[in-house]
């Protein structure tokens, strides 16, 4: 297969600006761009979809250049529903420092920061030298513009899209960048580029995007779950993406190995096999938690996942480590009490039981244990001096319902 063959088959390409860059991509050479605005200190999972494709085009032979806006990211990116609320510039800045150290760290590429260049254009040369190459009804024309017009648009998101053309520019002048990568939302903002550098230049450049990730109901993957699943392991554990690695529909698992890791066509075709033939063993979604935590923070923080996926599940949670109930803790519904409480009374206000009648019931029958003991005494009362830590005490309902008591 060609790397286009492979980008196609992996369910990676949604548009290309233009047939002959089939030809180029498969050739190599070319110096490529993806950006990421700082609304956040760190990626979240649905970012990863798009920021992988740099190592699949870094190893074809592509030369990728990441960047940061920390320049796009005072203007604001318009969302297809409303305005951004204006983000005060220190926040910006600390999000920009975090996420470029993230991006480094999980990439390994060259970063640039599109403040650098911002930074010396007055406004009189911005208007002058790069309004002039846009005309409003192009601008209008843009899918991302024309939902805004009903809910409104300030002038600041308006030209957002020049902003991220006169990036492209800048790279194609400064770096040779020829192609530009992002995820379908993208498609404005990245065409509003290939058409500067025609206008000016002269330059034919070129970009392709990728399909959004959805689950089999089209909500946008990992935003199923409560909580964003963020790339950075201190805000999200690698216990929690494991849980939700795991979990993912039997129907689309076949399609993320396909799109989230770097396994080859041979052996997703194996996985593929399995998972028809013995799904209970969910060996490939197994298999998609390795890789994806493998990826991001190595593959002794898999290991760790799995062994807390592992211990909660036999029930024998006096195993785990302190950081390891901790990151389990991060996944269970908690309620808070500020006193020592009779058991059956929190089963209850924590909702883990519907009565007091259902509460006895489970604690007479052996389901409820508390820090890895079963409990049968219906007098207990749960003490933050048997918390762990003096923080937390583990609930365990029957085989697989956790919850975490928080001790104020
Ligand atoms: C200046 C800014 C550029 C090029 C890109 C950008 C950022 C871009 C954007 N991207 C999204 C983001 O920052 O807003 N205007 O969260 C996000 N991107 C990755 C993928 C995306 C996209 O970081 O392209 O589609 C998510 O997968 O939404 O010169």
């Amino acid at each position: 297969m060609t790397l286009f063959e492979e980008l196609k088959w992996r369910g990676l390409i949604k548009d290309i600006t233009s047939p002959e860059l089939e030809e180029k991509l498969n050739k190599g050479g070319l110096t490529f761009y993806i950006g990421t605005d700082p609304t956040a200190d760190s990626m979240h999972i649905g970012h990863l979809s798009s920021f992988l494709i740099t190592k699949r085009l870094k190893d074809a032979g592509h030369n990728p250049i990441l960047l940061v806006g920390g320049g796009t990211g005072l203007i604001g990116d318009p969302k297809a529903t409303c305005e951004r609320d204006r983000t005060p510039r220190e926040v910006i800045e600390k999000n920009y420092l975090g996420l470029r150290k993230q991006v480094e760290d999980i990439f390994g590429f060259k970063v640039v920061n599109n403040l650098d260049w911002y930074k010396d254009i007055n406004m009189i040369d911005f208007l002058r030298d790069y309004g002039k190459y846009f005309t409003v009804n192009y601008m209008l024309d843009k899918d991302t513009i024309k939902r805004r017009l009903e809910s409104g648009i300030s002038f600041t998101e308006f030209s957002y899209m020049i902003l991220q053309a006169l990036d492209f520019k800048y790279l194609h002048e400064n770096y040779g960048v020829d192609l530009q990568v992002a995820g379908s939302d993208q498609w404005g903002n990245i065409t509003a580029g290939v058409d500067l550098i025609k206008k000016a230049t002269g330059d034919t450049v070129y970009a392709f995007t990728m399909p959004l990730v959805t689950d089999s109901r089209g909500v946008k993957f990992g935003k199923s779950e409560g909580n964003a699943l963020w790339l950075d392991k201190n805000k999200t554990s690698s216990y929690e993406l494991y849980q939700f690695l795991v979990n993912v529909e039997d129907s689309m698992v076949i399609d993320y190995l396909k799109i989230y890791t770097f396994l080859t066509k041979e052996e997703i075709e194996k996985y593929e096999e399995v998972n028809k033939n013995e799904p209970h063993l969910r060996l490939a979604h197994k298999k998609l938690a390795e890789e994806i935590i493998t990826f991001l923070h190595g593959h002794d923080e898999y290991l760790k996942a799995v062994h807390i996926s592992d211990a909660l599940f036999k029930g024998n949670i006096k195993e785990l480590s302190h950081d390891e109930l901790l990151d389990a803790s991060k996944s269970m519904d908690s309620y808070e009490i500020d006193t020592d409480t009779n058991l059956v009374d929190l089963l209850v206000d924590a909702k883990i039981s519907s009565s007091k009648r259902e509460a006895r019931e489970f604690i007479t029958n052996n389901s409820i244990s508390i820090n890895g003991d079963k409990v049968n005494d219906l007098d207990f009362v749960i003490k933050r001096e048997n918390a762990i830590d003096n923080k937390f005490t583990i609930i365990r309902k029957g085989k697989k319902k956790y919850y975490v008591i928080l001790h104020k």
